[in-house]
């Protein structure tokens, strides 16, 4: 077919058209021309079309329906004006389970006129396998205050133990990767908020860290301490800055530390995080002070400590706001904690004999 008659043949195919609801069957050397022509230098992903003849659910849901497996699992459904043409363009995140390892894939589908046309975009490779995770999260938000919203994803891996996040812009009519994080997050989680009211998003990303494991037994399903950072746009690139760690993880991190400051006999350390003289009831009415707080320690709390870690390390439970609980073989040991102006302390210390 020459280029004169592939062109008029796609115009006729095109004016023929009234709706959404028609789902344009176009050409296959009009697809291949279509691509070859709207395919700039910049652009990196395929541009595709759906060429499907078969009658189908009108609009975006069935032309989605008809191009991800059916046995797919539906992830994540976002509608935003990614591009900023005033019209809003789908978002899909699926995951083949079969066959094993499972594969992701995340559509983005635009209309163009009456016709739908669908870019996939797919996670890069980094150092965790790209492809065997799932999305857990995705979010239309400005990140680089050019007033566009980018897409923030962030793909679990390993089973759900590292989280890996990218952020995608549109330019050229396309997404385009614009940032991913540098290291897997081991049990990360993402979230993208306004924390210094600016107008512009920030993405917080939480992870585990293995501190705490000289009491702590961490298994597989053990509660971590953690961090969060957050990352803001500084006129290139986005900036890692520290995050506080949210509740309950605020005070978990808390509950560890101390524990941990007094099994190294840090007294001044763990001093700083007492709420006195509550935290030694009425033996902190006469003397509350490093000293007095060094003696009652010594002589109530590191025996415990040394008599359950002769046995094996503490397993943590659930945290809360204002309680975590440790498990020794002999006791468990709860922490009761408080906000005061703002700051966690630690009001009190329980110990409780399993036998
Ligand atoms: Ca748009
Ligand atoms: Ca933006
Ligand atoms: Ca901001």
């Amino acid at each position: 077919m020459r280029l004169t008659e592939l062109i008029a043949n796609a115009l006729t195919h095109y004016f023929c058209k009234d709706n959404l609801k028609t789902f344009v069957v176009v050409p296959m050397d009009w697809e291949q021309l279509s691509m070859s022509n709207e395919k700039g230098p910049d652009e990196p992903f395929p541009v595709e079309t759906n060429k499907n003849k078969k009658k189908s659910k009108p609009g975006m849901t069935g032309y989605l329906e008809k191009l991800i497996p059916s046995k797919a699992i539906i992830d994540i459904v976002l509608k935003e004006d990614f591009d900023g043409d005033g019209l809003e363009e789908a978002l899909v995140a699926y995951t083949e389970l079969i066959p094993f390892p499972p594969e992701t894939s995340v559509v983005w589908l635009k209309s163009e006129g009456a016709e739908l046309r669908h870019i996939v975009l797919l996670p890069e490779p980094g150092r965790m396998d790209a492809h065997s995770g799932i999305f857990d999260n995705a979010v239309a938000a400005d990140t680089d205050n050019d007033g566009l919203p980018e897409l923030v994803l962030s793909l679990s891996a390993d089973n759900g133990h590292y989280i890996s996040v990218s952020v995608y812009d549109w330019k050229n009519g396309g997404p385009v990767s614009a940032w991913k994080s540098e290291e897997p997050c081991y049990l990360g989680s993402m979230d993208v908020a306004d924390i210094d009211n600016d107008g512009v998003f920030e993405i917080i990303i939480d992870s585990g860290i293995m501190e705490g494991k000289e009491i702590l037994a961490l298994e597989e399903a053990g509660y971590h301490m953690r961090k969060s950072c957050f990352y803001k746009w500084d006129g290139n690139s986005y900036a890692e800055s520290v995050h506080e760690v949210r509740m309950p993880y605020l005070s978990y991190n808390s509950a560890v530390l101390f524990l941990e400051y007094l099994w190294r006999q840090d007294y001044k350390k763990a001093y700083e995080m007492v709420l006195m003289p509550a935290f030694m009831g009425l033996d902190g009415l006469d003397d509350c002070s490093l000293g007095g707080f060094k003696k009652y320690a010594g002589k109530h709390i590191r025996p415990v400590l040394r008599r359950n870690l002769s046995k094996g390390r503490l397993v943590p439970s659930e945290p809360y706001d204002n309680f975590c609980l440790f498990g020794g073989f002999y006791d468990d040991i709860s922490v009761e904690l408080v906000n005061r102006r703002g700051k966690i302390f630690i009001q009190s210390l329980g110990i409780h004999k399993k036998f």
